[in-house]
């Protein structure tokens, strides 16, 4: 059974294996999906599964490992590049290398590594603005990323766009958006280009929990599941809002409930443990290609840091704070790596100091990059080329 799973994980993270291709997932995982149109005893055991979601992490370390070795040595690599590119990017902005906005992802590492390994290289991405991780683990390169965070002409927005918005064509990631909730219905329009083209691919669109207030997300819910578009609906639900908790927000507090409205199938994922979030975006996945539509996953996770650079997150415990600090994500791979012998510390750490040497180079790229010129000021900002209507 676990050799059966083990190889089930490593087909679905080849980029060129379809999740429709993969094997069926585990049992108790396919309990916590729902439509409305399911009993009301399913409805109960999707309930219960919300609380589990919002709990303690699997204790993987005593059973078999879900996943292959290579998948949870990319998982960790993965996520360790985003910590530490974050942690440098943080120190940067304290040194006002980096202006403007900056939105870490720091804590939230496995709602993205666990969807990467579930989805194909063809498959396209599309976030809000906490988006450093999401180009990070599809394949950008820290140089690129990095030079954007510096507004130089290196980066992978020539620049102009900065740390809400990346954009990298070359890896299917449309972005970075700076308006909550617009990136929604874009995704859902993302999605009626794949199904429209018959291309196979799906689109998988993050939100955050704020952004889930937004009128346009329900007509984007409406529209993709009544023309059955093959988007995934996440959202990071890390708790705020900026400073507004989720409880001061609505009644409506299970955030993946929303999508019963709309028959959506729906269903709560504890995004602190990245098997978990691979194997719900599996489902999905499985589901989208099938023809079958849209699935909405809530995220439960936590940001360690404030909203954004100038937030000291006075509005949350340090209690709150280190209850999921105790959870980590990266941390709990690791665990599982060293106690079932996939690699040892030795190698862990091989892999650490590369990590640090790829997050200094592209601060070195980034520092000897040069600023985008004035003429870069009207580029890219239409497809047409010719500008009638401005006038020096
Ligand atoms: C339409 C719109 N309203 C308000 C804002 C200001 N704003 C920026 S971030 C933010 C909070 C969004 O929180 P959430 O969706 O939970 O995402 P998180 O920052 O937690 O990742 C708000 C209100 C905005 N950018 N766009
Ligand atoms: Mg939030």
């Amino acid at each position: 059974m676990a050799e059966t799973k083990v190889k089930a994980a490593s087909k679905a993270s080849n980029p060129k294996t379809k999740s429709s291709e993969a094997p069926a997932e585990g049992k108790s995982a396919k309990a916590t999906v729902k439509t409305a149109k399911q009993p009301a005893a399913t409805l109960t055991a999707t309930n219960a599964a919300a609380k589990k979601a919002t709990g303690a992490p699997k204790a993987t370390s005593a059973s078999q490992p879900e996943f292959s070795k290579e998948t949870y040595l990319t998982w960790y690599e993965q996520m360790m590049l985003m910590r530490k590119f974050e942690e440098k990017a943080g120190q940067l902005y304290g040194q006002q290398k980096i202006k403007g906005f900056c939105h870490l992802y720091i804590g939230q590492e496995a709602c993205v590594a666990g969807a990467v390994s579930a989805l194909t290289k063809d498959d396209k991405w599309i976030t809000a603005y906490r988006d450093h991780a999401h180009p990070l683990a599809l394949g950008t390169s820290p140089n690129a990323i990095m030079a954007e965070l510096f507004a130089k002409a290196t980066g992978c927005s020539k620049g102009k766009g900065g740390s809400m918005h990346m954009f990298d064509k070359d890896v299917n990631f449309v972005g970075g958006h700076g308006i909550v909730g617009a990136q929604v219905p874009m995704g859902a329009g993302i999605a009626f280009a794949e199904k429209y083209n018959k291309t196979g691919n799906l689109c998988i669109a993050y939100m955050g929990d704020g952004a889930v207030r937004q009128g346009a997300l329900h007509e984007a819910f409406n529209m993709a599941m009544l023309w059955k578009l093959p988007v995934i609906f996440v959202i990071e639900n890390n708790g705020y809002a900026m400073g507004t908790s989720v409880q001061r927000t609505s009644n409506v507090t299970e955030l993946y409930t929303l999508g019963e409205s709309y028959d959506m199938p729906s269903e709560p994922v504890n995004a602190m443990n990245v098997e978990d979030v691979h194997n719900a975006v599996a489902r999905a996945a499985e589901r989208a290609r099938a023809g079958e539509g849209p699935t909405l996953l809530e995220f439960k996770t936590y940001r360690y840091k404030g909203h954004s650079m100038s937030d000291p997150a006075k509005y949350r415990t340090k209690d709150e704070l280190e209850d999921y600090r105790s959870r980590d994500s990266i941390e709990a791979v690791r665990h599982t790596i060293l106690t079932h012998n996939m690699a040892t510390e030795a190698d862990l750490e091989a892999i650490d100091e590369k990590i640090k040497a790829q997050v200094t180079e592209s601060v070195e790229f980034a520092e000897n990059s040069p600023f985008p010129t004035a003429d870069e000021l009207y580029k890219d900002v239409y497809v047409q080329e010719d500008y009638p209507y401005i006038r020096d």
